[in-house]
């Protein structure tokens, strides 16, 4: 498939559509890197296993795994799941993988961002990431669509959502951090996004969710509903070091319109009641090795319902055996009434840093 030179998908019609759009299928990349996973990968493969089996009940679901891993893989997932053998570092597809675009008449095209491991060698969290900075090549190859290649600039899926019609979700924290383009203003970062996906309008989120290790990506914070209504990470305690940051993004949500001048509606979806702490034994069952980030017993980890994922007919919600996952769930209910909430116990893909949006990458519905 070919590399679109000297064009954007601006002036080629192509634009990023909400997640909550129709879509043709759901990728997901297997995890095993022992420095990230613990255990080798054992425990969060199951918990893959049981989002990938969820996912594909309601729309093609492909999942992408290393060549060691994938007589393993093909074992433990259901024939409905399509695994494909690709190169990997680990198992971030919405930071890595491709983002898809459509036009009018629905064909495909994407987006091609550099990628280097939230942060490079600033505060970057492995080192290589060649492998993964591939993956969006190779999906475009797998779903025919030809791509934008953006060599001189950093972005993950997971730090942008949109509602499709003109206005893009981000946070200063993520996109202005030292190790992304340390060498562009805010309003040159802007601009790429306005070409690159087809929007009319920033809104810059000034943090994202506390301890997050991906220097605070939106979809740990804030998700669109649909446009003009999104919903919120948030704590009633004040005492809590989220309350300042989802405050804050409160504050500044309500007091902004959408490229479509609506003032938005923002719901609270409050964060776990307790906070989720790294036990000893999930400590020691990561690899420590120099250049990934520790997992240390007793640290914080960033727990947030916000990173669900939006399918067909569906929404995959990530609980943790908290009190709050109730509230969780019957919000989720109100907001989706056309679509059934899946809850997933999602403690092993917190572990390795992210949650389900992190592991998913959608492909829009293409005619
Ligand atoms: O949350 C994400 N989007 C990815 C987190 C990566 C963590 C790597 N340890």
């Amino acid at each position: 498939m070919k590399k679109i030179e000297n064009s954007t998908p601006r002036k080629d019609g192509y634009r990023m559509p909400g997640e909550f759009e129709r879509h043709s299928g759901t990728y997901i990349i297997w995890p095993e890197r022992p420095d990230n996973w613990r255990l080798g990968g054992k425990p969060a493969q199951n918990t893959f296993v049981e989002v990938a089996s969820v996912i594909g009940k309601y729309e093609p679901c492909t999942v992408l795994v290393s060549s060691w891993q994938y007589a393993n893989a093909r074992e433990m997932l259901p024939d409905y799941i399509r695994v494909v053998e690709m190169s990997n570092n680990d198992s971030w597809v919405r930071d890595c993988g491709a983002t898809f675009l459509v036009n009018n008449e629905g064909n495909l095209r994407a987006d091609d961002w550099s990628f280097n491991a939230w942060g490079g060698l600033v505060d970057g969290l492995y080192f290589p990431w060649d492998k993964d900075d591939m993956i969006a090549q190779k999906m475009c190859e797998l779903e025919h669509a030809d791509r934008y290649r953006l060599d001189d600039f950093v972005l993950e899926g997971g730090s942008i959502h949109t509602d499709g019609e003109g206005t893009l979700l981000v946070t200063e924290e993520c996109l202005l951090s030292a190790g992304r383009n340390p060498d562009k203003s805010k309003e040159e970062i802007e601009n790429i996004l306005k070409e690159y996906l087809n929007v009319d309008k920033v809104l810059w989120i000034p943090k994202g969710i506390y301890n997050d290790e991906t220097n605070g990506h939106v979809d740990n914070m804030c998700n669109y509903v649909k446009p003009g209504e999104v919903v919120l990470a948030w704590t009633d305690d004040v005492n809590d070091p989220q309350y300042a940051r989802s405050k804050e993004a409160y504050d500044y949500l309500t007091n902004e319109v959408d490229a479509k001048g609506r003032h938005l509606k923002v719901h609270k979806l409050l964060i776990p009641k307790k906070p989720i702490l790294i036990t000893q034994e999930e400590s020691e069952g990561v690899d420590a090795v120099d250049g990934t980030l520790p997992r240390q017993e007793g640290d914080r980890m960033a727990a947030s319902y916000v990173n669900y994922y939006t399918g067909n007919g569906f929404v995959a919600l990530p609980v943790f055996g908290d009190e709050h996952d109730e509230l969780a769930i019957e919000k989720l209910k109100e907001l989706y009434p056309d679509r059934n909430i899946e809850p997933i116990y999602a403690r092993e893909i917190l572990l390795g840093g992210g949650n389900i949006h992190c592991i998913t990458q959608q492909v829009p519905f293409r005619k």
